[in-house]
């Protein structure tokens, strides 16, 4: 039975990628943080076969002991401070958390393989927001970062950090480098998920209107249950290497609410959006496209669901939830 560690797995991306391996037949071991995290119950009732262990990743002690205890085969680091906009409010713990964090879990990594560095291949969840003021079109592998961001800046540090364990230490190391992908398990304060919440609210009379941002922001949205299969399929190659994971295709925030009111049967959003300054960035980044024939070819990974039906699915799925509170 393959043993996998997983930080990050109370996140979206975690819950997926532990439920897909456990399907897979793998013994799945969780890093949780806090002292009394609230998201353990959770997990624990969504996937009971997870074993949960305590660490932090600012805590290099924790994550060198929890090593000992999961034994890993694979490793995939997707803890991390994740709210872009979160980060300029609290750039030192983003700096402390999504940057050297990856640093901690290398680190931890090497030194539980000892001398067989290649027993345990590590996965780094690398983002789109590396590249942040775009410096070609479509984004791929080799594209040139411009972090625009504190998140931004941290993930380039985790990502070249991976890089540079698989260089120094012939670490079975890579990096998916993916783009913006969401679910109903998305949290509320990702702009796809306030959305459908919203919409979903909105229809059922809960709520009477929604603040935004940023409207002509475009994203190339995926759905994680589809991005974590590639996550899963980086580390069954011979050899480590480097991914974007990606649709191909970018909407803007408008195209988003578009789908998302007609699939409660409002055509005009207008009179339901307004714009609150206060959800605009310093810095923003316009427009992200990502270009992952690479994976395409070498995994054999493509997206299965479009992003209509991923925002019909999101939308349905708030209508159900807030609908049985009522
Ligand atoms: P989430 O925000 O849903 O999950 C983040 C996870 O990190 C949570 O489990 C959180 O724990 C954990 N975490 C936060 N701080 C610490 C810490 N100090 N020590 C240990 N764990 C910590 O993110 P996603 O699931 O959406 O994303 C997973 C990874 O992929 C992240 O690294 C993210 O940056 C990256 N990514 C995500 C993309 C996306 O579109 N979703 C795209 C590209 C990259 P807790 O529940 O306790 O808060
Ligand atoms: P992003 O996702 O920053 O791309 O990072 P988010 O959903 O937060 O924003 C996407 C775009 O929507 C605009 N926007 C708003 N965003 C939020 N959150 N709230 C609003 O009210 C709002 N109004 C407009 C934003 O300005 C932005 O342009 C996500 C995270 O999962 C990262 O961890 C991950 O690395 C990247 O995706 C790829």
């Amino acid at each position: 039975m393959p043993r996998a560690l997983i930080t990050g797995i109370t996140g979206q991306d975690g819950l997926y990628l532990a439920e897909l391996l456990v399907g897979k037949g793998y013994e799945v071991f969780g890093l949780v943080r806090g002292q009394n995290n609230p998201k353990r119950e959770l997990l624990h009732r969504i996937i009971p076969q997870v074993h949960i262990l305590t660490g932090d990743l600012t805590d290099v002690s924790s994550l060198i002991r929890v090593m000992g205890i999961a034994q890993p085969d694979e490793v995939y680091n997707l803890g991390a401070v994740s709210l872009v906009a979160y980060s300029w409010e609290n750039a030192a713990l983003t700096s402390d958390v999504t940057a050297l964090g990856v640093l901690n879990m290398l680190e931890a990594t090497r030194l539980y393989a000892g001398r067989d560095v290649s027993k345990v291949r590590f996965y780094q969840a690398s983002s789109s927001e590396m590249f942040g003021k775009a410096q070609e079109v479509p984004q791929k592998e080799t594209t040139l970062p411009w972090p625009r961001s504190p998140y931004g800046v941290a993930k380039v540090y985790g990502h070249y950090m991976t890089i540079n364990y698989r260089e120094s230490y012939a670490m079975h190391a890579s990096s998916g480098i993916l783009f913006n992908h969401e679910s109903p398990r998305r949290g509320p304060e990702f702009v796809t998920r306030k959305i459908s919440l919203a919409v979903a609210r909105i229809k059922l009379g809960l709520q009477r209107d929604l603040a935004l941002g940023n409207l002509e922001a475009s994203r190339d949205w995926g759905f994680a249950g589809d991005y974590v299969d590639a996550m899963w399929r980086m580390l069954q190659q011979p050899q480590p290497d480097d991914y974007v994971i990606a649709t191909g295709k970018s909407h803007s925030v408008r195209d988003l609410l578009d789908f998302a009111f007609s699939a409660v049967g409002i055509d005009d959003w207008s009179g339901y959006v307004k714009m609150d300054p206060k959800f605009l960035r310093p810095a923003d980044v316009e427009m992200l496209v990502g270009d992952s024939s690479k994976a395409r070819s070498v995994l054999g990974w493509k997206p299965q669901m479009d992003f209509r039906s991923l925002v019909q699915m999101m939308v349905a799925h708030d209508l159900k939830e807030q609908g049985a509170r009522l």
